[in-house]
């Protein structure tokens, strides 16, 4: 019986402990439960959340796809604008001559000039005081057509004489002198021309007309300047160009390897190099003896150039792309550090043919004449003082 009642109490311990225990395991489990049905809800939302955000992601690409169009087709109509907007300013161009007169700051101009002069004294000294700089193109006018897409035409940048030089194609040696520019507008063809044949070949469109003379490049491994007297018809001089690795100056006409410009300086040599692939460097030159007095890295890429020419040692780079379109100066480079890309003018070229023109510049008529595509075409040019804004 003790023992009966001894298990009885026993039992009802034990059977209370399990109960206990049963109680806890119990809330535990619901605890859990509770924890697993929470965390299900969140994965739910979470899930819910994600698609959303998808849907909502899905629906602002297909917005900004459309924003692209229409930012697209507004691009479009801006730069019709602006070319609409270029064409007229050349019209307007052609059609004002009247250039407002301006002399006030002459002393102070001339002042800066002789001080610029003496800062960046190197080997090469001006020969004059031109401080001058392109203002705009004023005229043009489209004198005729001869010849094949590419060439150049130029006068004697020196001796005060009326003939003109046509140089028809990059690579012979037969060059055609004509008394005037008029007398070559009114013949047909090259009649009426003199026949000058060089004794040998010339290469690319930069040769010069000067003081009698054709300066010409020629191509033998190496690239030769002929200086040939037009008097005597011989060659007076020739000289290696002292350049290594060179490479065409400019992207758009890659026969031209040296570009001799003229201006109220004397001669000039723009070129480029392997060693400076990008840029156009430029070159100071002696007409008498052909020598490089001094030599400049430009910052104007060859990317996209077309044709360069100098005005009072400043060159003007001119740019188009390989469609053809507008050229315009998009790079100068001063040698007395006075124009600057910032205070040059934006000169566009109206009426162009091709992309590949050459331009010439002739100080003492201050024209451009150039070669468009077989068209010989000249560009009146209005000029300003350097350092005027
Ligand atoms: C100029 O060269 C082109 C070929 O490039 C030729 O067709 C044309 O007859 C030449 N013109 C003259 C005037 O020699
Ligand atoms: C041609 O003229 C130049 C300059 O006057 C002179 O130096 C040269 O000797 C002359 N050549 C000939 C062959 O007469
Ligand atoms: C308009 C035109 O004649 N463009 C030509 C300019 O030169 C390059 C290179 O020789 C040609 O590829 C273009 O067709």
């Amino acid at each position: 019986m003790r023992a009966l009642l001894l298990f009885v109490a026993l039992f009802g311990l034990v059977g209370t402990q399990h109960q206990a225990l049963m109680e806890y395991l119990e809330r535990r489990l619901l605890a859990i439960e509770d924890r697993i049905s929470v965390w299900h809800e969140q994965a739910n939302r979470y899930a819910t959340e994600l698609r959303e955000f998808k849907q909502q992601m899905v629906a602002l690409m297909e917005s900004l796809d459309k924003d692209k169009e229409v930012l697209r087709t507004d691009l479009e109509g801006v730069s019709t604008r602006v070319e609409r907007v270029e064409r007229e300013m050349d019209y307007l161009d052609t059609q004002n001559g009247a250039q407002p007169c301006v002399d006030v700051d002459d002393k102070l101009v001339e002042q800066d000039l002789t001080m610029v002069k003496e800062k960046n004294r190197g080997k090469y000294t001006k020969l004059t005081e031109c401080g001058e700089m392109i203002s705009r193109i004023k005229a043009m006018k489209i004198l005729k057509r001869v010849g094949g897409p590419k060439g150049m035409w130029t006068k004697d940048v020196v001796s005060r004489s009326d003939k003109i030089y046509i140089f028809n194609g990059t690579s012979k040696n037969t060059v055609y002198e004509f008394s005037s520019a008029r007398g070559f507008a009114a013949s047909v063809g090259s009649s009426r021309a003199k026949e000058i044949k060089l004794p040998s070949t010339w290469h690319g469109m930069g040769h010069a007309i000067y003081n009698g003379h054709v300066y010409y490049v020629k191509e033998d491994k190496e690239f030769q300047l002929i200086k040939y007297n037009l008097k005597n018809g011989s060659v007076v001089d020739s000289a290696v160009f002292p350049a290594e690795n060179q490479i065409p100056v400019y992207s758009l006409n890659p026969e031209t390897y040296i570009d001799l410009a003229a201006d109220e300086e004397g001669l000039w040599a723009i070129y480029a190099t392997k060693e400076n692939e990008k840029n156009i460097c430029l070159a100071k030159m002696d007409s008498n003896t052909l020598d490089i007095e001094q030599m400049w890295d430009t910052p104007c890429p060859r990317e996209n150039a077309e044709a360069a020419f100098v005005i009072c040692g400043t060159v003007y780079v001119v740019y188009n792309t390989k469609l053809p379109s507008r050229s315009r100066v998009q790079c100068v480079f001063d040698v007395s550090d006075m124009v600057t890309n910032d205070n040059a003018p934006l000169v566009y070229f109206p009426k162009r043919y091709g992309s590949n023109a050459s331009l010439k510049y002739n100080p003492l008529d201050q024209l451009i004449y150039a070669w468009d595509d077989g068209y010989q075409i000249i560009y009146k040019l209005v000029m300003k003082k350097k350092l005027e804004v």
